[in-house]
Formats: C-alpha cells, structure tokens, sequence
C-alpha cells in the first residue's frame, strides 16, 4: 500500500539542519511547484452543527498560509458548499483538517486520495488524539499545530519521504507564526457563506486542566501569547482591507484571559482601536469588576463562557476549578454592567446529575437573564483522561456522534430516559416566548434577539429520541 511505501515507520526528529531557505532552495530544484488540496470535510451530524453560515475555518488558513509558501494550494470547505472531487489526479498532496464529529468524513477521503497514490495528510484536534487510528487511513499524522513541525514536514514532502507521524519536541513560540492569509477562504467560492465575524489568536493553551478537554493532552500546561502589536496589526490590516473601524472579531483561544496582565494590557490597546470583538472565555478573574469594565470598553459584545454546571459535586469532578459557584452571578452581573451579552455553555449527563441540576440551571439562567444559553450532553472525547475513565461505559463509538448533541453514557443518579426528557424541557422552557421576553427585555435590538427566535422555532421541534 502507498502509504506505507512512501513514510518511514517512527516519528519525526527535530532537523536543525532544515531552514527556510534551505527549503526554498529545496522546493526551486523541483521541475514544477507541488499541489496541494486542503479540505475542511463537513462533518454527518444530524444537529445544527455545520449549517446556516459556518465561521471562517482559521486552522485550515494558517496551514494553506503556510504551505502556500512552498507549494500551490487548493482550499475546499466542505461546509460552505464546495465539492470534494473524487479524482484527485490535479493534486499531489491531500491534507484534511479533523475533530471528532467529521472524522469519519475525513477518513473516507484520506482512504480514497490514498487509493489515488497521494500524499495524504491528517491534522487536527482528532488525529492529534487518536494517531494510531488516523494513521490507517493517511501517508502522515500531524501531531498538534503544523508550525512546530513545519520545517521538517515540507523537507519530508519535498524529498518524498515521509514519516507516519510528525510530533513537536518543542512548540515554537506564536511570534515565529505567519500572519494568516484570508485570502484562501475570502476568495472561495461560496465565500458568501462564511459569517462576518473574522476569527483572531493572540494565545495558545490552557493550563486549567479540565479532564474532558482536548487542550491539556495537546499543548499540555503550556500557555503562549503574541505580542500583542503582532495581534494589533493583523485587526489593523482587517479595518483596512473593509475599509471601516468596526470590524467583528472572534478570538479563537482556548482561554484568552489566562494571563490577567497580557489580557488587560491587549484590550487597553484594542479600546482604542474601535473594534468589536467576542471570545471564549474562562471565569478565573470575571468576578473583578475593573476586568469586566475594560472588555466593555474595548468592544467586547459577546462573552462565551462555560458555566459547565451548577452543581459544585460536578464541578469539583472535572477539574474546573476556575469556577466557583458563588462568583457566577457576580460575573454575569460585572458583564451585564459593561453592555457584554452572555452565551453561556451547560452540560448535562454527569454522574452527580439529578432532576435537580435542571431546575437550579433554569433559575440561574432566568433570574441572571442570559441571553444565549447552549445546551450539551456530556461527551467524552477520545483521548482525554474523562474518555479513559468512561470509556466501559460508552453507548457509542461513531465518531460522528460526537458532535456533544448524542446520549453518550447512563449517568449513576438518574436515568437516561429522564436525562432526555429534562434535557428538551428545560430547552423549551428557556427559549418560549415569555422566557425569552424576561431574559432580553430591554437588550440592544441585534442578532442576539434573532438568535433567540431561531432557538424558539428549533427547540420547539426538539423529542428525547434526536439525542439517542
Ligand atoms: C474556537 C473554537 C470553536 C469556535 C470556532 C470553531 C471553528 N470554526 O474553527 C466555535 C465556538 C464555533 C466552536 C464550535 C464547536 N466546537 Co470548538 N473549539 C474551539 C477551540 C477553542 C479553538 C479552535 C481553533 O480555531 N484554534 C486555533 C487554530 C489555529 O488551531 P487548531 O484548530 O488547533 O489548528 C492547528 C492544528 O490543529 C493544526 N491543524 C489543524 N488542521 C490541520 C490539517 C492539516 C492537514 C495539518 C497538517 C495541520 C492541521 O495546525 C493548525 C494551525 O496551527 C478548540 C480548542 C482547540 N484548541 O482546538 C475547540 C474545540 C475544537 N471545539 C470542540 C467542540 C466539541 C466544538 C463543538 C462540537 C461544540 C458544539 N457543541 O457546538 C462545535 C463544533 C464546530 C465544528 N463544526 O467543528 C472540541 C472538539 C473536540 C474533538 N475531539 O473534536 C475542542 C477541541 C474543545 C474541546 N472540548 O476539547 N469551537
Ligand atoms: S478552562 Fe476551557 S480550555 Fe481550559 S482546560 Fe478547561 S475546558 Fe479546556
């Protein structure tokens, strides 16, 4: 088989020797620039996930930006309509980007690209985790972000000898990072379907540790920033390019306030800037009114936060310590204060979850009126310690499942007949007409509202059975 004719078994060693020049000298020596097919594969979940207008894919830019530096690249993203095409004839490398809940997509077109004697490449947070399982259906696993391992990879495709896995001693510093060229996805196509919103990085990890996150297994306890004039010009370069200050931004860190110091001193700068902007964001030092004052100020709308639970049993068993009970309305009120809405993330479906949690969790949400709550159900993720723990317990092991909308285990307090039913009704109860009055009354008239009446139509169609 082609792949195993063409990598050698093992994983890649650091190769000082391998610079950039060294790899344009490479890449000229070649009679023709090599092809490449990057793909973003939508993912077969029956939820919500990949429809209406998706976020423009960053990982997939700053690999097409990145390669596209040695090499002519082709960007697909199959959730803005693009075809994949089945002949990959145009194309000498294949490299597709995947999480859990399109891994089985991605692994049909990595098993057809290597039936077609490509190089094929598979990166992402699920290859990452399950690298013995990807590396049956690709010629490589990348391992992590492809900016540590990038001298060594394209030395490898250039050379035509690849290795099974390419594996970071060491994680290069985000300053070392190019800046990523939109241009791959705003000239796609169905670029049209991509949001307004202009996904960003200033940081890198999360050293939290919570056991059913994928970011303490990949980048461990290290946390990485960019300068932040290097996160300053790149939103510059947007405000010109759209000809206008209030640009949208997404931050796309994993917990972009990790660093009270670094957090504040950017959005002090991005205040003057005149920029909007909305992040996932941890509780660790919400409850500090001062912080909550400047994110206002800078142009934050939005802040994601994962409320995760309110219970403090459940809190204590998934590590997330950043979370205290007692401080979450404090947050909620300081966000409030300063203008941010609230998308705040519950899940349900663990052990210490009782008929109880639903009730306590509506009340929270309706008395703190946040205005847009997102409901999920437990999901190990493989390769975390919380998918080790719970794996004999699992009901499934179709990854397409994993979209964190499926009934993964039986928790020990209530069954899972009753998780289901509580689960839909506390959604409806949340998004009726009247609660939805009570939570936004008085709320700036803008996409947060639509939001909530999308939430009133889809939750009102919603039965026990889609989660099974
Ligand atoms: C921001 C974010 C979101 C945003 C934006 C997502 C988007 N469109 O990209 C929003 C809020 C929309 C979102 C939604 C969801 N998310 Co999310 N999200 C993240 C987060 C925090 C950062 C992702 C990111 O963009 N990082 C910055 C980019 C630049 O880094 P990167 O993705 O790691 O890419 C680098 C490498 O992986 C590598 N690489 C990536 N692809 C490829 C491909 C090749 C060929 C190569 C060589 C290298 C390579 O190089 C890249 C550049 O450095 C991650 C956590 C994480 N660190 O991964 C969770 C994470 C990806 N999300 C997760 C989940 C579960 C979801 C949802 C299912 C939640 C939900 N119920 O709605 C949805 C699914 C959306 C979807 N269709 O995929 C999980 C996925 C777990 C898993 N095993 O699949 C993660 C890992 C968090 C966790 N729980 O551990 N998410
Ligand atoms: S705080 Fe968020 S990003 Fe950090 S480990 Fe926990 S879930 Fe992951």
């Amino acid at each position: 088989m082609l792949a195993d004719e063409l990598r050698t078994n093992g994983t890649a060693n650091p190769r000082n020797d391998v610079t950039a020049e060294s790899l344009q000298r490479l890449a000229a020596e070649q009679k023709t620039r090599k092809k490449w097919l990057l793909i973003q594969p939508k993912s077969q979940t029956s939820m919500m996930v990949d429809s209406g207008s998706v976020s423009m894919p960053l990982n997939l830019i700053m690999v097409a930006t990145l390669a596209s530096t040695l090499f002519d690249v082709t960007f697909i993203d199959e959730r803005t309509g693009d075809e994949v095409p089945e002949n990959f004839s145009g194309y000498d490398v294949v490299a597709i980007t995947s999480r859990t809940l399109n891994a089985s997509k991605a692994y049909k077109i990595g098993d057809r690209a290597l039936a077609q004697n490509k190089i094929v490449l598979l990166g992402g947070v699920h290859p990452t985790m399950l690298h013995d399982e990807a590396t049956q259906h690709c010629t490589s696993v990348v391992y992590g972000e492809i900016e540590s391992v990038w001298n060594e990879l394209a030395h490898d495709i250039l050379r035509g000898t690849m290795k099974s896995l390419y594996r970071a001693q060491e994680l290069r510093s985000m300053t070392a990072m190019q800046r990523p060229d939109f241009s791959f996805a705003l000239n796609s196509k169905n670029a049209k379907r991509y949001s307004a919103l202009i996904p960003i990085l200033a940081t890198k990890g999360c050293p939290v540790g919570c056991n059913f996150c994928t970011t303490p297994t990949v980048y461990g306890k290290s946390y990485r920033y960019r300068e932040i004039d290097l996160v300053l010009d790149e939103m510059r370069y947007h405000q010109q390019r759209l000809g206008k200050k209030k640009v949208n931004f997404s931050f796309m860190d994993d917990n972009i306030s990790f660093r009270p110091a670094y957090f504040t001193e950017l959005l002090e700068e991005m205040a003057k800037l005149g920029v909007h902007w909305n992040a996932n964001i941890s509780m660790n030092f919400l409850h500090k009114p001062e912080v909550a004052e400047v994110a206002g100020r800078s142009g934050c709308d939005l802040m994601s936060i994962g409320f995760e639970s309110l219970n403090p049993d459940i809190l204590k068993t998934i590590n997330k310590g950043a979370n205290r009970l007692q401080n979450y309305s404090t947050v909620v009120g300081n966000l409030h204060n300063n203008g941010i809405a609230i998308q705040g993330y519950f899940m349900f479906g663990f052990d210490d979850d009782t008929d109880k949690s639903f009730q306590a969790t509506y009340d929270f949400i309706m008395q703190n009126r946040i205005e847009f709550p997102v409901f999920s159900l437990v999901t190990p993720f493989p390769g975390t310690p919380y998918y080790e723990e719970m794996k004999p317990r699992l009901r499934h092991f179709d990854w397409d499942k994993y979209d964190t909308y499926h009934y993964m285990f039986e928790p020990r307090k209530i069954s899972g007949e009753r998780l289901l039913e509580n689960f839909v009704k506390l959604q409806r109860e949340v998004y009726k007409g009247r609660a939805i009055m009570q939570r936004m009354q008085g709320k700036p008239l803008n996409w947060v509202w639509f939001v909530n009446f999308m939430m009133n139509r889809f939750t009102r169609k919603l039965k026990p059975e889609f989660y099974l």
